[in-house]
């Protein structure tokens, strides 16, 4: 079917239903130009994000891995939301149960104005202290490399889940919940390759969804998926709500 009449159904879907969950990935912001993880402009000095993005790369190296974070917000700083992440924030006025899932951390969505949402893989613009834990918000660009908690001295990390790290609970209880009881279920811009993001889709399908991709390509679940939409998140994401 040709995307025109995909999206007509999709757009049936969604102006029946009461209940809507929504999982983005990089490929939202890309329109933004935020660089994705498995793309071609997705590299840092040819470091991948599992190479870094790991407690046992900051134990080994945290100035090398806080001049990784410091050059991706560097960059976010310049970057604004496109229309599909304001599309996304106004479901929120449009369905009487909204829930947003997003792996993304450049807290381009909330910049959107949403709010009914899940960042869970943390947040760029949070650091945490690794010593008293306490959580703040530092939005200094460049942040000191090495920066210290106020409170304790102790040395501040990312506020965000690394590879081999568990995220946090009531994410995962609010986000599955979510799942399990939506009508629809968009996925927009992910390669599903990071778990447990990627097993969400098959929990939404399993509980009834209505699932569908958004994506430039064919990805992971696509096999799973009812609809899938190709082409530019925001393009298509803003079409969705056109009744
Ligand atoms: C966990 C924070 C329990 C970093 C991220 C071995 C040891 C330990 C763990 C594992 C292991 N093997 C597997 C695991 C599990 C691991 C995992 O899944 N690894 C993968 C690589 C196999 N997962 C974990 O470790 C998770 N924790 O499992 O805890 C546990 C605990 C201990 C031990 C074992 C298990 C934690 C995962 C969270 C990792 N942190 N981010 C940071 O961002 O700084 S994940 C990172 O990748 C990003 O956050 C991103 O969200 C995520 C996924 O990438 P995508 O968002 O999908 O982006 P990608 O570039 O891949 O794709 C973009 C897509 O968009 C593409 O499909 C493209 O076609 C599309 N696109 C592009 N442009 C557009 C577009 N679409 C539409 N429009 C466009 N314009
Ligand atoms: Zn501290």
């Amino acid at each position: 079917m040709g995307t025109g009449s995909t999206l007509d159904v999709v757009r049936h879907k969604l102006s029946a239903a009461r209940s809507v969950t929504v999982l983005t990935g990089a490929g939202i912001s890309a329109d933004s130009g935020v660089p994705t993880f498995r793309g071609t402009d997705g590299l840092w000095r040819n470091f991948r994000a599992e190479d870094l993005a790991t407690p046992e790369a900051f134990a080994r190296d945290p100035r090398l891995v806080w001049q990784w974070y410091n050059w991706r917000r560097e960059l976010i700083a310049t970057t604004r939301p496109n229309p599909a992440h304001e599309a996304v924030a106004h479901m929120e006025q449009r369905f009487e149960r909204f829930w947003l899932i997003t792996q993304n951390v450049d807290g381009l969505h909330r910049d959107a104005g949403s709010r009914q949402l899940s960042e869970i893989h943390g947040n760029i613009w949070m650091v945490r202290c690794t010593v008293c834990r306490r959580v703040t918000e530092n939005r200094d660009v460049p942040i000191a490399i090495l920066p210290l908690c106020k409170l304790c001295s102790g040395l501040l990390r990312p506020h965000i889940v690394w590879f081999g790290e568990s995220l946090a609970e009531d994410d995962l209880q609010t986000s599955g919940a979510s799942l399990k009881t939506s009508d629809v279920c968009l996925i927009i811009g992910t390669s599903g390759l990071v778990y447990p993001a990627a097993g969400f889709g098959a929990i939404a399908k399993q509980a009834g969804a209505f699932v569908v991709e958004i994506n430039l390509d064919s990805t992971q679940q696509s096999s799973l998926v009812d609809v899938t939409l190709q082409g530019r998140a925001k393009d298509i994401v803003p079409l969705l709500l056109q009744t």
